[in-house]
Order: C-alpha cells, then sequence, then structure tokens
C-alpha cells in the first residue's frame, strides 16, 4: 500500500489552464472527451513527462494539439497515464478520451447514476475515476463543460459555473454547456443529470448582484425544498454581515440526491446534497433534521470562500477549509438559535466522536503528515477539532482580531491553494501576536488533560490555581509536549455571584481567559473576598479534559448558579456521570445501586427551572447514554453492567421527580401551526425528555402510547416511539407503534430510516437477529447509504448491549456485513468499521471476541484500500 507523506509535496512539472469536457450520457457507457490547454510549468525539467492520476480507467483516445498521439509517446494503464516529448515550452493542447460506466460505479465516487439520475462525487480522489487529471487540489483551471443526453430521461442538465448554451440535437438528445469563470481544483467539479422537480428564489447580495437560488429534489418533493432554501438565504445573508463575504456567480444550486456517501458536497455553484439534509416538512423530519439541514446547507455555502475561493495545497491542509468551515458553521448556528444550547451540543458530540477518536489507535493530528487513503482523514479530528482550534485562536485574539486576520487571509489568498501555515500567518501578521507555540495544536494528536488544584488565602484575599497539562501518547508519537491553552475561568461567589478579581498573576491572560503555556503554572487571584466555587474551561473554551478534585458543594453550587451555562450544564452531567459510572461498578462488583437524593433534586429543580430556556432544561434531564457512561469508565468496559446501572438510575430519578415529569409532559404550550424554529423545538425537547422519565417511574407505557397517538409532527413521534421500543421493548404497546409507524411510512425511505436505527438500537442481545431480519425488509437496500448507516451503522455504533453481545454473535455479523459492503462501496464501509476502534477499552472476553473478528477481516488480502488502511491502524 501506497503511503503518502507531506514531506513529498512537489508542485507539478506542468500548469494548466483550461479545462473543456465533453459528457455524452449513457447509462452503462457514457464518454468523456477533456481538452486541456497546458503548458510547462517554468522552471520544471524540460524532459519531464507528463504523469497524469486515473482510477479505474480505459483511455479511448489521445491527442496533442488536434493530432492522435503515437502509442511510443505514452503508457497508461488504469491508474495512470503518462506522455513524454511534451513541448519544452508554449502552450499545448491535449485531449484524452475515457468510457466510463456510472450505472456499475456502486463506489458513488466519480460520475454515477442511481435512480435515474446522473452525478458527481469527486472529493477527495474522484475525479480520477472520470478521466486521467492532476487530480489534486493546487491544480486550479477554468472549466468548460458540455453535457449531452436524452432529453426525455435527463432534461435537466447542470454542472459549475453558469450556464452559456442549450441547444436540442437530432434522435432525441440535448446538449448544455456551462462555464464556471473561477479556477478551480478537479474535486470541486460536478455534474447533475436528470429529471428533478426545483423551487427557486432570489438573493440580493451587499453589493446589489442579484442571484438565482434553485433546490432540486425527486419529483412530489419540492414542498420539502423550502426549510432549505429559507437557511440557504439566511447563511448567504449571515456570511455577509459576519465576515464580509459575498456570493460570486449569478446562480447558486442544491441537488438533493438519495444515493449520497456522506452528508454534502460544496461544488462550485452546484452543491450536491444527501437528500436527507435537504428535505424536511413537520410530519416527516425532527427537530434534530431541521437544525442539521440549517447546519449543513450553511456550511456548504461557506466553503464557497474558505475552501473554493481559497483551497488547500494538499490533502494534509484538509482542516485549512474544514476546520475553518465548521467554526463558520457554529458561529452561524449560535447566532440562529441559543448560543449556549449549541454549544453544549458541539461539546457532546466532540466528547463522543472526537475524544475517543484523539484516544485510540486512529489518533492523529488535525494536520497529518501522511496518510494511505485520504478518504479515511475526513475525520472528526479533521473537522471538530479543527473547529476548535480555530475557535481558540478566535478566544486569544478576541473577535476583532480574529476579524482581521481571516480579512487578511481572504485578501492575500483570493484563488490560492494555500497551507495552514498560510492561514496562521495572517493572523499573526494581521494582529502581532505569536502563534508559534499555539500552532502545536495542528501537529501534536491527542486530548490534552488539565489538572487543577486550587488554595484559598482569606488573609491575603488570594485564590492559587495551580493548573497541569498532560497528553497521553498517541500512535507513533510518545513524547507530548505542552500547548498554548485558552482557558477561560470563572469564580462563582458564596451567594452565587460572579466575583471578579482586582489582577490576575502568574502567567497570561486576556480577561478571564488564563494562557496555558507550561507543563504546569500557577495563577493567583488578588482581591477576592470569599473562597469561590472554581469554573474551569467555561463556554469549553478548550477542547481538553479536566480533572478538578472540586468539592460536592462547590459543584452544587456551579450547577445551580452557573450564568455560562455550558459551564453549568457540564457540572450537571458531571454529577449524572459520576453516580452512572459509581453505579456500574456497583452492579459489576454485584452490590445494589444506590444513588444519592442531591442528583435527583439539581435535575429536578433545573428541569423546573422557569427561568432557563426549555431547550437547556432537556439538556439537563438527559442523563448520560450509556457510550458516555462506558467512555468515562475508560477501560474493562462491560456494557452489560453499564446497561443496568443507567436503568437503575433512571428509574431511581424518575420515582423521585414523578410528578415534576408528568407536569412537564403537558406544561410546555406548543402553538397550533408547527414552527421548527429553536424556542418551539426546545419546548418539545423538554417535553419529551420529561415523557422518558414520566413513564420510567409510572413504570407503564401509557403515558408514550397516548403521546405516540397524538403526535402531530415527527419530533414527538419518533420520541415517543423510542420511549416505546427502548423502554417497553418486546411490549405490544411498543410492537403496535413500530408497525403503526412502518405501515404509515411505507413509501418515505428516509423517515424509515429512522424506524430502522430505532430497531437497531433497542438495548438487549436479542436485537441482533432483529437486525438481521430487517436487512430483508423491503424497505432496506443494502446499496444506498443511508440506509446503512441506519441500521447495520446504528446497531454497530449506538447499541452498546446488542452489539457487544457477549457471545461475539454481533462482530461476527457485522464482520460479515463489511466484507460484502466493501466491496460495494469502500468509502461507507470503512466508515462504519470504525464503529469497533475503541475494542479495547472492553472487557477481556469481549475485547478477544472483537479483535478477533477484526483479525477475521484483515486476513482477507483483497480489501480496499480504505478498509485495510482502518483494520492494520487498529490491529497495530
Ligand atoms: N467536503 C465534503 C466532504 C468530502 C468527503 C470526501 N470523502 C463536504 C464537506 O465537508 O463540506
Ligand atoms: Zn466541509
Amino acid at each position: 500500500n501506497r503511503t503518502v507523506y507531506l514531506k513529498d509535496y512537489q508542485p507539478t512539472d506542468f500548469i494548466i489552464e483550461t479545462v473543456d469536457l465533453v459528457f455524452d450520457l449513457g447509462e452503462t457507457m457514457t464518454t468523456v472527451g477533456s481538452e486541456i490547454r497546458m503548458r510547462r510549468r517554468p522552471g520544471a525539467d524540460p524532459s519531464a513527462p507528463l504523469v497524469f492520476d486515473g482510477d479505474g480507467l480505459a483511455l479511448s483516445g489521445l491527442a496533442l494539439d488536434g493530432k492522435p498521439l503515437l502509442p511510443e509517446r505514452y503508457d497508461s494503464d488504469a491508474d495512470t497515464l503518462t506522455v513524454r516529448d511534451l513541448p519544452e515550452d508554449g502552450a499545448f493542447t491535449l485531449t484524452v478520451k475515457t468510457r466510463i460506466n456510472p450505472t456499475a460505479n456502486s463506489q458513488l465516487l466519480g460520475l454515477y447514476r442511481t435512480n435515474g439520475i446522473y452525478s458527481t462525487q469527486c472529493e477527495a480522489e474522484g475525479f480520477r475515476r472520470i478521466t486521467y487529471f492532476y487530480d489534486r487540489p493546487d491544480v486550479l483551471a477554468v472549466y468548460t463543460v458540455t453535457i449531452i443526453a436524452d432529453e426525455k430521461t435527463c432534461p435537466l442538465l447542470l454542472s459549475n459555473g453558469n450556464m452559456v448554451e442549450e441547444q436540442t440535437l437530432d434522435d432525441g438528445r440535448h446538449m448544455a454547456r456551462w462555464h464556471d469563470p473561477f479556477p478551480k481544483p478537479s474535486y470541486l467539479f460536478a455534474l447533475v443529470a436528470g429529471d428533478l422537480a426545483m423551487i427557486e428564489d432570489r438573493f440580493t447580495t451587499m453589493s446589489g448582484r442579484d442571484v438565482t437560488l434553485r433546490v432540486y429534489v425527486e419529483h412530489g418533493k419540492a414542498e420539502r425544498a423550502g426549510y432549505a432554501m429559507d437557511a440557504l438565504k439566511r447563511a448567504m445573508k449571515w456570511d455577509e454581515e459576519r465576515f464580509g463575504r459575498e456570493y460570486d456567480l449569478d446562480i447558486f444550486m442544491i441537488v438533493a440526491v438519495s444515493d449520497f456517501n456522506m452528508g454534502a458536497m460544496e461544488n462550485k455553484g452546484l452543491n450536491i446534497f444527501n437528500d436527507r439534509l435537504i428535505l424536511a416538512d413537520p410530519e416527516t423530519a425532527t427537530d434534530d433534521d431541521y437544525a442539521r439541514i440549517e447546519a449543513v446547507v450553511a456550511h456548504e455555502y461557506f466553503h464557497n470562500w474558505t475552501g473554493n475561493r481559497i483551497t488547500c495545497r494538499d490533502w494534509f491542509q484538509l482542516s485549512l477549509k474544514e476546520g475553518l468551515t465548521v467554526y463558520r458553521e457554529h458561529e452561524f448556528s449560535a447566532d440562529q438559535r441559543s448560543r449556549p444550547v449549541v454549544r453544549v451540543d458541539e461539546v457532546k458530540f466532540l466528547r463522543a466522536h472526537q475524544f475517543p477518536e484523539d484516544g485510540g489507535p486512529l489518533a492523529h493530528p488535525v494536520r497529518p503528515t501522511e496518510y494511505v487513503e485520504i478518504d479515511n482523514f475526513y475525520t472528526t479530528t479533521v473537522y471538530e477539532k479543527g473547529s476548535e482550534v480555530s475557535r481558540m485562536i478566535a478566544t486569544l485574539l478576541g473577535p476583532d482580531g480574529f476579524r482581521q486576520g481571516l480579512d487578511l487571509f481572504f485578501e492575500r489568498h483570493d484563488g490560492g491553494a494555500v497551507t495552514i501555515e498560510d492561514y496562521l500567518k495572517c493572523f499573526e501578521e494581521a494582529t502581532g501576536h505569536d502563534l508559534t507555540h499555539f500552532a502545536l495544536w495542528y501537529h501534536q494528536a491527542g486530548t490534552p488533560v488539565i489538572s487543577v488544584a486550587s488554595a484559598y488565602d482569606e488573609d491575603k484575599r488570594e485564590l492559587t490555581l495551580t493548573l497541569g497539562q498532560t497528553t497521553t501518547p498517541t500512535p507513533g508519537e510518545k513524547v507530548k509536549k505542552p500547548l498554548h491553552i485558552p482557558l477561560r475561568v470563572g469564580l462563582i461567589g458564596p451567594n452565587g455571584d460572579n466575583m471578579e478579581p482586582s489582577a490576575i498573576t502568574g502567567g497570561e491572560h486576556r480577561k478571564d481567559v488564563l494562557e496555558l503555556t507550561e507543563d504546569e503554572q500557577t495563577f493567583v487571584f488578588e482581591g477576592i473576598g470569599a473562597r469561590p466555587a472554581i469554573s474551569v474551561n467555561r463556554d469549553f473554551s478548550a477542547p481538553v479534559k479536566i480533572r478538578f478534585d472540586q468539592s460536592r458543594e462547590d459543584r452544587l453550587r456551579i450547577a445551580g448558579a452557573e450564568t455560562d451555562l455550558v459551564a453549568r450544564w457540564d457540572t450537571i452531567n458531571a454529577l449524572a456521570l459520576e453516580t452512572l459510572v459509581k453505579a456500574a461498578g456497583d452492579v459489576k462488583a454485584g452490590r445494589s445501586v444506590t444513588i444519592d437524593g442531591e442528583l435527583g433534586d439539581v435535575l429536578i429543580a433545573t428541569a423546573e427551572d422557569d427561568a432557563l430556556e426549555p431547550a437547556f432544561r432537556a439538556l439537563a434531564l438527559t442523563l448520560p447514554s450509556e457510550l458516555d457512561i462506558g467512555r468515562a469508565i475508560v477501560d474493562n468496559v462491560d456494557p452489560d453492567a453499564i446497561h443496568t446501572a443507567r436503568s437503575a438510575v433512571f428509574a431511581a430519578i424518575a420515582q423521585a421527580g414523578g410528578d415534576s415529569f408528568a407536569r412537564l409532559t403537558t406544561a410546555m404550550e406548543n402553538p397550533r401551526t408547527f414552527s421548527p424554529d429553536a424556542e418551539s423545538a426546545g419546548r418539545r425537547a423538554l417535553t419529551n425528555a420529561a415523557l422518558a422519565l414520566a413513564v420510567a417511574g409510572e413504570g407503564d407505557p401509557a403515558r408514550a402510547n397516548r403521546a405516540y397517538g397524538h403526535a402531530d409532527n415527527m419530533t414527538d413521534m419518533l420520541a415517543a416511539m423510542r420511549i416505546l421500543a427502548h423502554q417497553f421493548a418486546g411490549s405490544a404497546e411498543a410492537e403496535d407503534a413500530l408497525s403503526d409507524f412502518r405501515r404509515r411510512f411505507a413509501g418515505e425511505p428516509l423517515v424509515l430510516d429512522k424506524w430502522f436505527s430505532t430497531l437497531a438500537t433497542v438495548p438487549g442481545a436479542q436485537t441482533l437477529e432483529r437486525v438481521a431480519a430487517l436487512m430483508g425488509d423491503d424497505a432496506f437496500d443494502e446499496t444506498n447509504p443511508n440506509r446503512v448507516r441506519a441500521l447495520i451503522g446504528a446497531f454497530a455504533s449506538s447499541n452498546p448491549t446488542g452489539f457487544n453481545r457477549d457471545d461475539g454473535a454481533g462482530y461476527n455479523f457485522f464482520a460479515d456485513f463489511i466484507l460484502t459492503s466493501d466491496k460495494r462501496n469502500a468509502t461507507l464501509t470503512a466508515r462504519l468499521m470504525t464503529a469497533m476502534r475503541s475494542f479495547e477499552a472492553l472487557e477481556p472476553t469481549r475485547q478477544a471476541l472483537a479483535r478477533r473478528q477484526i483479525e477475521r477481516i484483515a486476513a482477507h488480502d483483497d480489501l480496499s484500500r480504505n478498509l485495510r488502511d482502518i483494520v492494520d491502524r487498529m490491529l497495530k
């Protein structure tokens, strides 16, 4: 297997100026003609051959300046095209012809045809499955694309940029020509052809330019595209106001397709989306779906500047566009919704996905230095940790400093393919800050652990905080250095007020943000009249773990009074987690589970506090999941003990707050007509969190059953069904709701994904048989990534007791699936496989069974490069 190293980066020997592509679309045979205007790079070796990338291609024609090339001038195989004796200087045109089969393309990478729609996915290395090319992000060219297809089945012919010509041809065919004036790398190329419905709107940019906006969806689904369109317009406006970024073409298009490997793709002027991230109406989409659609539509739009106008020099710089764009997306969501609630969701996501990645066999820096398969590096580390790194820059520089640095970045690098260093330099030059030490966040993997010790001196009115930092070794990186960490700290006085120190000494700080730079540092807060409760990492200012042996009394003060709601939630959550971890230990040791009353009191008081927004109260009322508990236990994890313990704690809290929870299930008034706004969503979230507890306290599904029957929107309906299915598994009520749901949404694959996931995550050993049987359900389709993730993905990654059955049957089933799926769709399969990346945290019996199955997969010598890379790293 090839390994690609950052240190080997070399610019290409040739520069491409323009690319003229002609697609003659046929279901099983599409011909692709590519006319490339290029020249040798000044200073390049005058005898160097041209070496283009391919992937599974066959060359069907090759010409230089219009004349066919003699066989001795070139070599081609599936993966490479080499052309020799090209002009030393001066421009020339190379014409390359290939034939591809879009229908047979089950990898969903390159040009593929599913459901009658031709569409493309080229990032990262899909363009080379269409034609031979310099398929790398630092080769920017101006594209003209001609599409020829049958007019009846493909009335719609789309590509990047603006349409410049349209013509009817003979034999029922027609053509359209698109021109994109902005030079771009091949990974941003896109083509869509087929028959789709469309909604249209307009946007006037801040400089007064009129832009046409279109969202294309399957026929019959146009009414479900309105929310995505609305989110797009809000994102366009926000990016102008917040970052001064204006859209640059006359048209912006989004196409929703049903077979898509990931969420969405930011192709220039023609974003292609997984339809689950576009389609929404109250009957079929949950509040979470709406929030996700808003975020991803914005994310892909924001890429127009961070990614497209300025792109990456090479794929090691992926976080340059992804981390920054996630940060922009997060800020957008925070401005559109409740900032603290959005932030808590980000923290939960980071802890559930990025921390385990960073602490396991697949750990890598935000900017890796080597890869075997770049597809496997679209990770939560590159995306979400990368976003946290940009957020920390904003924290260290302040909002104005961040904006100045970003303005300089846009001004200096527009039209460029750049590196993380280029990005950091802009902040340094714009603000005078030195980010040399800070840059280590990009290069060192692992989650830092911050230890906190405090001492209060009443006579001196001083609080001393001693802060240490360590990062545990990660694969290939034994020695860790201290990072530059911005840590926001709050002091909460005896009456719950924020205490302001008269001075902070002992190290750099920017207002309440301490700047840790060494292994250990001591900060002194002066002018503190009483011993405060210390709230560390407010707003989750740094993506770190905190070890602070704080008194229960202080934590209860924070849980009840902290004005930074992120830190307040964090403390409430930590109190619950501590109880749950202890309970799991009790179960494992054969002791009975006891819970202290204080936890219940805190949860109930928070849930009932009308001064807090409902969405926050719902977050507080949601106990850490079984997976969260497992991660907190760290090793020797026994999923069954955790399940028993969590159920017992849940039941005890449900008993303690029975009246409150029952009252809260009806207390939130919702307007008669459904609105997906964040506030209404928050009320539904609180109602449903309370419902889960209320029925647990009552030990009777009746209340959930009624809620299911009365639900007039998908959020409430799904919540009720999940409560029935998970808390009353096997009951007549649960089975009735499940079969009602299956029947009601028989023609709605995206809604049935929620049904598959609900069933796949029912706790307990028996779920495996159900999952296996569901693979035979008419609605299941193993070629569709959404179905696979909804059933198999949910089972493997979100059902700890079902998947980790103590007889290993879950792993065996999964490994069988992985081996067949790998032949079909390697990207999807490698991603699924990461569900097992933390197997070494399991107790010894399960760990051995899991390892045996991973080894069984690894023993096959015909694995895709994607899967090979993942299993090899997992077993290293
Ligand atoms: N840039 C794409 C992701 C491409 C993944 C390729 N394996 C979507 C996004 O991050 O916006
Ligand atoms: Zn992105």
